[in-house]
């Protein structure tokens, strides 16, 4: 068994990830921590919390809120998904919440939960990479037991997806939500993999993707899946700002099923000022990470469907 700490910001692939994770037979999840980034906070975590009530085979968890802020906050039309994910009829049927909030902070709640594990922890990370940053500064040891991290974020091919003013679209949101916070996390020593914007442009959200889990909805974990994104805009005619991608699905899935990926060994850093903060660049003294490169479309989707039917 692998434990697994997931450090997420509430978006609706998001909390498909925690969905999936929390079926992958080989993993331990031992805590979570949800980040207002992508979301509002209170949505997010209620609906981290109803999720592992639902679909956790009576997983004992608890689900820590963050108190981190960003420097440069996301669109409020794309953070408001998460109160009408919270509100899917799927997740409201017991009419409680079980799972509890931690005690402190996501941040904090990450040392505890890494230091008490025994043995290491992977940590998967699906938003801006604050918490950990600040886990970092608070207690530098725990990169001892800390075995690799999955993060997406960030991209390497100048294609950014931040479309907002003062910037020069070379960066991914995560990255530009809190630019410094990457550059504490590659300033330390624990083994990264990476999927940026070039992987995951080869699984955007389509309609016949949509189709695919409209026709399994007797499996109510591809049902949750189907019903979640059917809030966001799918690529259909043309590429837009919003259209969305399987970005952190693609993260938490090839953290666990590497087959589904290729990937290269890279060295980078990444802007914390100017008009390119928050980009991940390569440079040739720079630090190593394993960026994904190709995903195998068909087997990804295929795996998706699988952990899904295993909450049968
Ligand atoms: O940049 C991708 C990250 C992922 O962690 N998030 C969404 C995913 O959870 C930000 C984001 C970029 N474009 C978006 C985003 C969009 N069109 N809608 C919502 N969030
Ligand atoms: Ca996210």
């Amino acid at each position: 068994m692998r434990n697994v700490y997931f450090n997420h910001d509430g978006s609706v692939d998001d909390l498909v990830s925690l969905l999936l994770l929390l079926q992958m037979p080989d993993v331990t999840l031992t805590g979570v921590g949800v980040v207002g980034a992508d979301s509002y906070l209170e949505p997010a975590l209620a609906a981290s919390r109803k999720i592992i009530d639902r679909f956790g085979h009576g997983v004992q968890l608890n689900v820590a809120a963050s108190n981190s802020r960003g420097v440069h906050p996301f669109p409020k039309e794309w953070r408001l998904d998460a109160f009408s994910l919270d509100a899917l009829p799927i997740l409201n049927e017991a009419g409680t919440i079980n799972t509890p909030v931690a005690s402190k902070p996501a941040h904090l709640d990450l040392i505890d939960k890494v230091q008490e594990t025994a043995g290491k922890t992977t940590l998967v990370m699906t938003g801006p990479l604050t918490d950990l940053a600040r886990a970092l500064e608070v207690d530098p040891t725990i990169t001892e037991k800390i075995d690799k991290l999955y993060w997406m974020g960030g991209t390497f091919d100048g294609r950014g997806n931040v479309a907002e003013p003062e910037q020069d679209g070379t960066t991914e949101w995560n990255a530009f939500w809190d630019p410094q916070a990457v550059k504490t996390v590659w300033d330390s020593d624990i083994a990264i993999q990476m999927v940026g914007l070039e992987s995951t442009r080869q699984v955007p959200l389509t309609p016949a993707i949509r189709q695919h889990w409209a026709l399994q909805r007797q499996h109510p974990a591809i049902d949750f899946i189907g019903q979640g994104y059917a809030l966001v805009p799918a690529l259909q005619h043309f590429e837009t700002n919003s259209t969305y991608f399987l970005w952190d699905v693609l993260a938490t899935v090839a953290s666990d099923s590497p087959e589904v990926v290729t990937t290269k060994e890279v060295t980078s850093d990444v802007l914390t000022t100017g008009p390119g903060r928050g980009r991940t660049f390569e440079i040739s003294d720079g630090r190593p990470v394993t960026l994904v490169t190709t995903v195998d479309h068909d087997a990804f989707f295929k795996r998706i469907d699988e952990l899904a039917i295993l909450a049968d």
